[in-house]
């Protein structure tokens, strides 16, 4: 059953990557018709397993495939359907597609177990509309924090105003949450985003921790001049002061000789950003990783200190706004068993790796215990269009997670 499921998936991941803000690459940011457009196919593909769907305050989609008697616990498998911008076909869909997938083998056998599983489609997992992310899994998580409500994005409208036209509540995101003596756990299928089970031949991994990260938006300010009358000598050029700082986060992430630390400037703001105008102003983002907290933090730190000094060096006023920070988080040594387990029973090696991405399980992590499995993906290529997973793999993934709900049912 699971090579059919698998080209299921592939053809579903197909229709999905249609559900875009743009005509010529694939960008579906959340609350946007693009994401209610992807909804509107899953609500289907849900329905269609035999699950009772629903859409919560802060807009996640959950799918619900009752347990055999009322009243049992829930496994929570889920996953993301918002993107990057240009992205791949893969990151976040195939999870929330596979966990269907696996409620469809049990609906198609007429099987219910003794627990229900809830397929959860996050609303915003990657933060590219609001800068901060894990909204939809923080509010099931119940740490919403109601501040966010009032980021806003490049278009000033703020996360509650962009929630409510979508569908959703913001006065009611309590109602979200899940309560804890309610959930057996969490499982995450994703695309490992990274070169390893390639480079093995394996197709599935079993993921050990998922790295920490700090988000951060630097601001610098200068003095805006004339380019044909304003000597070098004299300017506060902004966005030189930002150059020389995106280069020395390039040199602190690649001299700390330690692979796990990646630090990565992705957006880059000038005003007023005339040809023949001294940039006054320019933002940029810093995004910095670690599987260790500490050296993450030491990290930061020294990259705050740097861009402090550039900008004292420069006479450049200087702000620096940390819009996210998370903790590394370990994935659960009992769920990881059983999901190893279920991985050898589906006649695959056993590979543990950790998670240089951001997933959803890290604010999961907050209410119950956190699994994930990794499928490998082409060249390890991810948040770009040519993401590519193979469907054996896909076929691979759909069996361990049918052996986990079914067989492992007792570790869970
Ligand atoms: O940024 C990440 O690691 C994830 O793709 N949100
Ligand atoms: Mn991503
Ligand atoms: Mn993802």
């Amino acid at each position: 059953m699971p090579h059919k499921l698998a080209t299921i998936v592939m053809q579903r991941a197909e229709a999905l990557a249609a559900c875009s803000e743009e005509p010529e690459q694939l960008t579906r940011r959340s609350y946007t018709p693009a994401l209610r457009e992807a909804h509107r196919l899953v609500v289907g593909w849900m329905a269609a397993a035999g699950m009772a769907v629903r859409e919560d305050a802060v807009g996640n989609l959950i799918g619900r495939y009752g347990a055999a008697t009322p009243g049992g616990k829930t496994l929570i498998i889920g996953s993301h359907l918002d993107s990057v911008r240009d992205a791949g076909r893969y990151d976040g869909p195939l999870g929330v597609l596979v966990g269907l997938a696996a409620v469809e083998s049990l609906h198609r056998r007429e099987l219910r177990l003794p627990f229900a599983i809830d397929v959860i489609a996050f609303a915003d997992e990657e933060g590219v509309r609001f800068g901060s992310s894990f909204f939809g899994s923080r509010a099931i998580a119940g740490t919403f924090d109601s501040s966010w409500l009032r980021l806003a994005d490049a278009d000033g409208m703020t996360l509650a105003e962009a929630m409510r036209a979508f569908g959703g509540d913001p006065a009611a995101l309590a109602t979200c949450a899940y309560r804890r003596d309610e959930v057996l756990g969490y499982l995450e299928v994703h695309i490992e985003q990274g070169p390893v089970l390639e480079a093995e031949g394996l197709p599935v991994g079993v993921v050990s921790a998922i790295a920490g990260a700090t988000r951060a938006n630097l601001h610098f300010r200068g003095v805006a001049g004339h380019a044909g009358t304003v000597p070098m000598q004299l300017r506060r050029d902004a966005l030189c002061a930002a150059a020389e700082f995106i280069l020395a986060a390039e040199a602190l992430g690649r001299a700390a000789n330690d692979p796990e630390l990646v630090a990565t400037v992705g957006q880059l703001s000038v005003r007023p950003g005339a040809s023949n105008v001294v940039p006054g102003a320019a933002s940029l983002s810093l995004d910095v990783r670690h599987q260790h907290d500490a050296r993450r933090e030491a990290a930061v730190a020294a990259l705050r200190e740097e861009a402090e000094a550039i900008a004292a060096r420069r006479g450049l006023a200087f702000t620096w706004e940390t819009l996210q920070a998370t903790a590394a988080t370990a994935c659960s040594p009992r769920l990881r068993g059983a999901l190893a387990r279920a991985v050898a029973g589906a006649g695959y090696p056993v590979r543990d790796l950790c998670s240089g991405a951001g997933h959803d399980g890290i604010a999961m992590a907050d209410l119950c215990e956190v699994a994930m499995l990794f499928v490998r993906c082409a060249g390890g290529i991810s948040h770009n269009p040519a993401e590519a997973v193979e469907v054996a793999d896909v076929a691979a993934a759909i069996a361990v997670v049918e052996r986990m709900v079914e067989e492992r049912v007792h570790e869970i």
